[in-house]
């Protein structure tokens, strides 16, 4: 059975490999587990045949048989749970590492959101750029205590798992912010995630879609 999951047909980023079917993307590739790209435009991903696999009318989604599955932690996640190397087989260590899967997605990512989401919609707004300075103590404050807890380990809890996989595609929304610069220890952990085969593999695959898709400049 093929999995196929959806992504972008013209990612706003412009091949940065931000939009998280990246994240996807890499896990299959931890995995050695081949995969197909169904590409959507934005009208597509608010139509019924999309609506039908992802209610919110997002990417990525992942098709393997009759499964179907949408949010990306959720779908590392069931990638790591059946194949080997990306969770430990030891059931505590396993749980640790799950709660690093949710601690990127739901502590570290929703400030590093706000200040993108922000950034798109309201930065005509009087009174954004008062509101940044505020927006960036939140995201200091999870990074701090992230890289608190890191220290000069190369990965959260051990050997690399899921959850770095997942907290390092969250801080990668930070590369070349001097937000994350403030901590040369997150920076090099992020570094770490993307030295690893699989990640470059993923990286190349998404950039070669906005390579052949790119709008004329
Ligand atoms: N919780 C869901 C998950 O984890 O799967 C969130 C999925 C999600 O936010 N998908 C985004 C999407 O489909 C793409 S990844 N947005 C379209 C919509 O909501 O209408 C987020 C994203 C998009 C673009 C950039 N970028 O250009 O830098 C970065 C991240």
């Amino acid at each position: 059975m093929t999995i196929t999951i959806t992504a972008f047909e013209t990612s706003p980023d412009r091949g940065r490999g931000q939009a998280r079917d990246m994240r996807v993307r890499w896990a299959l590739e931890e995995v050695g587990q081949p995969y197909e790209v169904r590409l959507v435009s934005f009208d597509q991903m608010n139509e019924r045949p999309h609506l039908a696999l992802q209610p919110f009318g997002q990417i990525p989604t992942y098709e393997d048989g009759d499964l179907v599955l949408f949010e990306s932690g959720a779908i590392v996640l069931h990638i790591a749970a059946q194949h080997t190397g990306l969770l430990p087989d030891d059931t505590t260590a396993r749980a640790r590492a799950i709660g690093w899967v949710f601690a990127a997605q739901t502590t570290v990512e929703p400030p590093i959101l706000e200040k993108e989401t922000a950034h798109f919609l309201e930065r005509d707004k009087n009174w954004h750029a008062r509101r940044v300075p505020l927006m960036d103590q939140r995201i200091r404050t999870r990074l701090g205590q992230l890289s608190n807890r890191l220290g000069d380990a190369d990965w959260l809890d051990g050997a690399f798992s899921a959850g770095d996989l997942v907290m390092v595609g969250v801080l990668r929304r930070l590369n070349g912010s001097p937000l994350l610069a403030e901590h040369p220890n997150l920076s090099a952990y992020v570094a770490r995630g993307e030295t690893r085969p699989a990640f470059k593999r993923a990286f190349e695959a998404q950039l070669a879609v906005f390579r052949e898709n790119a709008p004329e400049d």
